[in-house]
């Protein structure tokens, strides 16, 4: 369409070419399978893309061990100083950048363009800890001499990003990376090449602008042999793993395999405990944004509601208040609040688990369908839905298990005892919110008999993190933070140095040993 040809010209991909070069290791290239960029909203193909042949992944290898061994000798400052540069040339193409994130991922204007800025934090901050990234001396037990804890740079870093947020977790890990002076791979979900090949253009122009080879950020676009192959190479130092729990499993004993290290980001079961004291002016609105923002695509979406008797009715009313209200649109549009699923497969995944929700016998408040009329029947459209199971078993598996679409599944409690239980029953362990105005609760809820996620949150949703936090999860979502918080301390090696500046060369622990 010209609505996608504009966007794609805007971010400088070339839309004459029939099929656009999805690998960088300095240049442009790619010599594997076609990859199709399909639009979720309407069904066209957006571009057809060159992705990485096993080949053209070795050399971008290669070069990104040759562009860290120079460019972990640039000074940490001097790249910031690159990094506030791309955050300037994303910036100048935020708007632009934020409509193909919609165009590709199918996630709203507002959202896609929050990506972006996302970066951009991001940036900033890595800008910041280029001249903070500090080891610390450590006191000595033997006279004249000093521990030394040093980082250093700690290699090529692989970087394995899911559809989802096909911008911004990558941005985490590049600007982390790049501060901590390593050269990085991006392998990006295959259903959105182009996002990653728009990024890249931008990031390599500033990348040779100053100097720097750009295959200190190389992408290789590809399918699941490409990730294979990354998560098998012992030049990858560290592999940051964005995806499915099934996947990350395999990712994460791969990697240890060889002695590598990983971070994973995998699934979350994200649930939101409304107590009846909260302010439900603050609650409603963010359980909505939380369960049907990004329509229940973020790993941090809320998918399971707990709410305390007394308020249950009232907060219920409200919030069928607000899913009334959403109707589905074209992402683009400026006031659309729900786009559609990513993927007609995910529209299967939807509508698997509402026919299982049926055949237990829940009740379906709102929601359930797929749209099937024109011109919403060539898109990925489902209606958000709420979800009342009979059963509040934790076992059951329409509550442990990640369902990747807007359906939110609520049940009751009395005690909030109760429902710290049921928030931690799951296998998975990214997000969590309680709302409440009692400072008791909100002393027990982030204490040792509170919630067990990576995101514990006190009147604040479960998604839409800010970057300067950790941002990570524990149990079955895996190991690991990105983004703010001590997560650039896993991008670089860490040593310890004892230095001795005496005339003497005593044993630790008063061991003597002389002859
Ligand atoms: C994800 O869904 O993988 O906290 C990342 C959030 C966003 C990032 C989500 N800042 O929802």
């Amino acid at each position: 369409s010209t609505r996608a040809s504009r966007i794609l010209s805007s971010l400088d991909i070339s839309t004459t070419s029939t099929e656009v070069p999805g690998v960088y290791d300095g240049e442009w290239k790619g010599s594997g399978e076609i990859l199709t960029s399909v639009c979720p909203t309407t069904g066209e193909i957006l571009a057809r893309v060159k992705s990485a042949s096993p080949e053209d992944l070795r050399e971008t290898l290669a070069k990104a061990r040759d562009a860290y061994t120079s460019f972990r000798n640039v000074p940490a400052p001097r790249r910031g100083e690159i990094i506030r540069q791309i955050r300037e040339a994303l910036a100048a193409k935020r708007v632009q950048l934020g409509a193909l994130v919609s165009l590709e991922m199918g996630k709203i204007k507002t959202e896609g363009v929050g990506e972006v800025q996302e970066f951009i934090d991001i940036c900033d901050y890595a800008l910041g800890l280029s001249r903070m990234m500090s080891g610390r001396v450590v006191a000595s037990e033997r006279v004249g001499h000093s521990i030394l804890e040093v980082p250093n740079p700690l290699g090529v870093i692989g970087i394995l990003t899911a559809f989802n947020f096909p911008v911004a977790v990558y941005g985490w890990n590049l600007s982390l990376s790049l501060a901590a002076g390593n050269a990085t791979i991006w392998k990006p979900s295959h259903t959105t090449p182009l996002c990653a090949i728009a990024v890249t253009t931008i990031v390599s122009k500033v990348l040779e602008h100053n100097g720097i080879s750009g295959a200190v950020a190389g992408l290789v676009t590809g399918g699941k042999d490409i990730g294979e192959g990354i998560v098998a190479n012992s030049g990858v130092d560290l592999v940051s793993f964005t995806g499915s729990e099934r996947v990350g499993r395999s990712v994460g004993q791969n990697v240890s395999a060889r002695f590598g290290k990983s971070i994973l980001e995998l699934g979350g079961n994200n649930a939101s405990i409304i107590m009846d004291d909260a302010d439900l002016n603050m609650a409603v609105p963010s359980v909505f944004f939380g369960a049907v923002g990004t329509a229940g695509q973020r790993c941090t979406s809320t998918r399971r509601l707990y709410l305390q008797r007394n308020i249950a009715d009232e907060f219920l009313q409200r919030l069928l208040k607000a899913y009334g209200s959403v109707k589905p649109e074209d992402p683009l549009v400026d006031t659309t609040l729900l786009g559609p699923l990513h993927t007609s497969n995910a529209v299967n995944v939807y509508e698997t688990t509402i026919k299982y929700l049926r055949s237990i016998d829940a009740e379906i408040l709102t929601g359930g369908i797929r749209y099937n009329e024109a011109p919403l029947d060539k898109g990925n459209f489902v209606q958000p839905a709420i979800a009342i199971p009979k059963s509040v078993d934790t076992r059951d598996k329409i509550w442990c298990t990640e369902t990747f679409a807007p359906i939110l599944n609520v049940a009751i409690f009395d005690h909030l005892d109760q429902a710290i239980e049921w928030n931690n029953a799951v296998p998975q362990g990214l997000s969590s919110s309680l709302w409440t105005r009692d400072l008791r609760n909100a002393g027990q809820w982030i204490g040792p008999n509170g919630s067990d996620a990576g995101i514990v949150n006190i009147n604040v949703g479960n998604s839409g993190a800010e970057i300067s936090a950790a941002f990570g999860g524990n149990k079955s979502t895996g190991w690991g933070r990105e983004s703010g918080g001590d997560a650039w301390k896993q991008y670089v090696r860490w040593s310890a140095c004892t230095i001795n500046f005496s005339n003497e060369a005593p044993l630790a622990q008063g061991v003597t040993f002389s002859a």
